[in-house]
């Protein structure tokens, strides 16, 4: 294998053996003098150049893409500890108490509140190393670092909090219940917690690539003169288990390619997750390192603690590196669920060699041999060397053991991360482990333990946090607000378009241009896309701002030549971060939350194909508003039948409904320029201005057509999500109905409001609806109101003031019969919602929307069928309807089909 591994065996054991160890040692003294005499930058050169002449000879090195298993920082290099160990250990072992108290008392008392004990016993020891020594706080308001943590590690920093005096015995007694009051939520919600956490990792895989995204923001707002951020970090503590999720690992290559030396991810390789081991057969941290190393990170493997040292030093013929290589995961587990004597024999007695380098040692100190993970001096030689690392990001792989301390009923067990209640012989079991300060009585009612307020322990702690700035986490709200400039000065031309042709997506992004100028506003403005700008006509920024490269340029564009070249370069504006819209959307993140990260609001529009986001990335976007981000997602070339030949996979019918059930999530699909402009203006002062913690999600379509100017008077229920835009009423009209419609289907409302006049001599109003979601949402808040007031004097909603009477309401989107629906309840007349379900597919759009039936004939007919099944018209006007547009009437539902 590689010069690093000096003749260890692959971890499965499949390397010949040495045939000639003399001549092996010759070369290896030879290299060792080559570092000592010259530097390890020689030493590499020569590695290289060997290499290179074995490949040219034809020989392929089958080199293992890891190293040896055993710790990166050897002995020599590890350096002193500046910590007192003593006072750090005793304080760990308290907050272990107190965590496991926390989650043992919340499933005694309060039933089944669930919550983790194993897996911040595994993890203490790096939260304390991080807490104690690297992870600095905000100073005078500004910089500190940014700090990811497992979520179901929660109560360990909790536990710390509490020593801190930042929470109370109170609050800790109620963790996992938030309904009454201040309790602490299980897993850390900026949302529910706001000046505590500052960043949800709940959901795996969202804390990894969101930590990418940020360390690559740290490095925009730099490289964009908006921000110092030089010494400012990311850390990410994550478990072994969750880097199998796609989002941990999608974003690893933009972390190296982009240098991002500011991140370092700490991987607790505890060997397991939630039903067993991470690789029972194989060996998690080995593939952890190849996948990094891959990517280009810079790895430290952290694997054996210091008791191991003297072991290792007589291992000179790498026997026992050679049995830890070969040895499973499954088969460490086991090892480390069982005890010194049980090791000896199934480990350490396997081989001769391996036997005599612990002949000397009793059962007991086989025990003690700790792993590198739980051993605070290599954790703090790994989180220095990753600090100190220039030009990779780095990953600490520390190993270590889920259940740590817990014994029988968690150390390494299969049910670790179960385990939630403890019986007292357990705890007291735990209590004599750590040698914590609790009486019989205090372990047997759970009590939680905090040294008196002038022990040394808290002394230290505090002076250890007071150095590093402050507490952590803390989250920040307050940010200077910005100046959003006057609708007229980027939408004049929607406002009063007067009938001339485009699209909504033209619109949004000529007002995107004209904003981007803006004195005050533009360079707060942060576009995304994710390889889709020419799609929806945004090429035209490439040149007007730059795509952001820390790089620069190091080509002449193929179209240097033309007025809108393809400009990268160290200070541009967008962010063009090809085919992830994970990415993409974790950049949305890092800059919607740069208010409070950074205190320095920035407003990000991350531009994409809509049917790529909530149904996509929709479980980054419910991250992203538990985070209180703002800014505006724009889903272009939205719904089911106006994106006309892009078909099932592409045509969005449902990301209306799934926007509706984000609490603060603002979603319209608004039909015309100005409804558009008018809904940007207000989402730009409630975010900017009045700084409020919602976003903004608006379709935009690709459809031209003729932009009205916008009427007077209607631009607060625009806002609200309904106004009344026309009303058709022949001279003796049969009956009459209200149409309402949203997006680019508002056009085929119109069309069927005529043909009803024209052909039917029925009368209508037609609305335009540009949010039912936000209708819905008023509409519940007054129902509510009015249940819980009964004696006062009903309240109306926006819906019912607008649509007053039992008038028949037809509603047809290009979305799914669910979006409309969701004002349903609320209207007082008959309604009938017409809508896109069912698998789109390629046609144009007239075709698609005769085949959804969300046309005018069939909104049309939708009317007169319902108005003669009233008993309004005829019993024959729908017949002769079916039959006047040729509607087939035996054909399958759409969404059958
Ligand atoms: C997306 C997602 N899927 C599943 C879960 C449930 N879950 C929480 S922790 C866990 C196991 C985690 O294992 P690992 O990452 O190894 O962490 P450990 O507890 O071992 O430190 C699982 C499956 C989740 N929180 N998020
Ligand atoms: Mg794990």
């Amino acid at each position: 294998m590689g010069g690093l591994d000096r003749g260890t065996a692959s971890p499965t054991g499949g390397e010949a053996p040495d045939s000639d160890p003399e001549e092996t040692r010759d070369w290896l003294e030879a290299f060792d003098a080559v570092i000592r005499v010259e530097d390890s930058a020689r030493a590499l050169f020569l590695l290289r150049q060997l290499d290179e002449h074995a490949k040219e000879l034809g020989l392929v090195a089958a080199a293992a893409p890891f190293s040896a298993y055993r710790n990166t920082i050897a002995l020599e290099r590890q350096g002193i500890y500046p910590g007192d160990l003593a006072i750090e250990e005793r304080l760990t072992a308290i907050m272990r108490w107190n965590a496991l108290a926390m989650v043992v008392r919340a499933n005694q008392a309060y039933g089944e509140l669930g919550g983790h004990i194993a897996s911040y016993a595994s993890a203490a020891e790096i939260f304390e190393v991080g807490f104690n020594h690297f992870f600095q706080a905000a100073r005078d308001g500004g910089g500190g670092d940014l700090v990811y943590f497992q979520p179901h590690s929660a109560p360990g920093v909790y536990a710390r909090a509490f020593l801190e005096g930042r929470l109370s015995e109170r609050q800790l007694g109620n963790f996992r219940q938030e309904v009454q009051g201040d309790g602490l939520c299980s897993y850390p919600h900026p949302w529910l917690m706001p000046a505590f956490w500052q960043f949800p990792t709940g959901s795996m895989g969202i804390g990894p690539i969101s930590a990418i995204y940020q360390a690559r923001f740290l490095r925009y707002l730099a490289d964009r003169g908006l921000a110092d951020t030089g010494n400012r970090r990311v850390w990410g503590v994550f478990g072994d288990g969750e880097m199998d999720e796609p989002e941990s690992i999608g974003a690893l290559s933009l972390a190296a390619r982009e240098h991002l030396d500011n991140l370092t991810f700490i991987i607790n390789c505890n060997l397991q997750r939630l039903d067993g081991p991470v690789r029972g057969n194989g060996q998690i941290i080995q593939e952890l390192e190849s996948l990094f190393a891959g990517a280009g990170w810079n790895v430290i493997k952290v694997l054996w603690g210091s008791e191991w040292d003297a072991l290792f030093a007589r291992d000179t013929q790498h026997a026992l590196l050679r049995r830890l290589a070969a040895t499973v995961d499954g088969e460490y587990q086991n090892l480390g669920a069982k005890d010194g004597a049980y090791n000896v024999e199934h480990f350490f007695k396997k081989d001769l060699e391996i036997q005599a380098l612990v002949a000397h040692m009793t059962d007991g100190e086989i025990d003690a041999l700790k792993r590198g993970g739980h051993d605070p001096r290599k954790l703090y030689a790994a989180f220095a060397a990753a600090k100190n690392h220039r030009d990779q990001p780095t990953v600490v792989l520390a190993k270590t053991k889920k259940g740590y301390g817990m014994g029988g009923v968690g150390e390494s067990r299969m049910t670790a991360h179960q385990a939630k209640k403890l019986e007292v012989d357990a705890l007291k079991a735990f209590r004599d482990r750590f040698q914590l300060p609790l009486s019989d009585e205090d372990v047997g009612a759970l009590r939680f333990y905090k040294p008196p307020e002038h022990s040394r322990e808290l002394g230290y702690l505090s002076e250890r946090r007071a150095a590093l700035g402050g507490p952590l986490p803390a989250r920040r709200c307050e940010c200077p607000p910005v100046t959003v400039p006057a609708l007229a000065s980027y939408a004049q031309f929607a406002l009063t378009a007067d009938g001339k042709e485009m699209s909504t997506t033209m619109a949004a992004v000529r007002m995107l241009g004209s904003l981007l100028r803006d004195r005050t506003l533009g360079a707060r403005i942060v576009p995304i896309v994710a390889d889709e700008a020419r799609t929806f006509g945004m090429d035209s920024l490439f040149r007007q701002i730059g795509i952001y490269s820390p790089v620069g340029q190091l080509y002449e564009p193929e179209d240097a030549g033309s007025m809108l070249f393809y400009k990268e370069a160290r200070n541009g504006q967008l962010l063009e971060e090809g085919i992830t819209e994970a990415g993409a959307l974790s950049s949305w993140v890092a800059a919607g939350t740069a208010y409070s990260v950074h205190g320095i609001a920035m407003l990000p529009f991350y531009v994409y194909y809509s049917m790529f986001g909530f149904q996509r990335v929709g479980d980054l976007i419910w991250a992203a508003a538990d985070q209180r981000t703002r800014g505006f997602l724009f889903g272009a070339t939205a719904g089911r039948t106006t994106l006309g030949g892009e078909g099932l996979q592409h045509q969005d019918g449902s990301s209306h409904v799934v926007a509706a059930t984000v609490p603060n999530c603002r979603a319209y699909d608004p039909a015309f320029a100005y409804e558009l402009a008018t809904i940007l203006g207000h989402g730009m002062r409630r975010m900017m201005e009045q700084q409020v913690d919602e976003f903004y999600y608006i379709t935009m379509m690709n459809e031209n057509y003729a932009q009205p100017s916008m009427p007077p008077g209607v631009e607060h229920d625009i806002i609200r999500g309904m106004y009344r835009y026309a009303s058709q009423l022949p001279a003796q009209a049969l009956s009459r109905v209200r149409l309402l419609g949203s997006g680019a289907i508002l056009r085929e409302v119109i069309a069927a409001a005529e043909l009803l006049a024209q052909d039917w001599n029925v009368g209508s109003e037609v609305h335009s609806v540009t949010s039912f979601s936000e209708l819905a949402r008023e509409a519940a808040d007054v129902e509510r109101w009015n249940r819980l007031h009964p004696l006062q004097t009903p309240r109306r909603s926006h819906v019912e003031r607008q649509l007053p009477g039992a008038r028949l309401v037809i509603a047809a989107t290009d979305y799914v019969r669910a979006y409309p629906r969701l004002i349903a309840p609320y209207v007082e007349g008959r309604f009938v919602a017409l809508g896109t379900d069912g698998f789109g597919r390629s046609d144009n759009r007239p075709a698609l929307r005769g085949f959804f039936e969300v046309d005018r004939h069939s909104i049309v007919l939708a009317a007169l069928s319902t108005l003669s099944r009233l008993g309004d018209l005829p019993r024959q006007t729908a017949s002769q309807a079916i039959e006047r547009y040729g509607i087939e009437a035996e054909a399958a539902a759409p969404w059958r089909r």
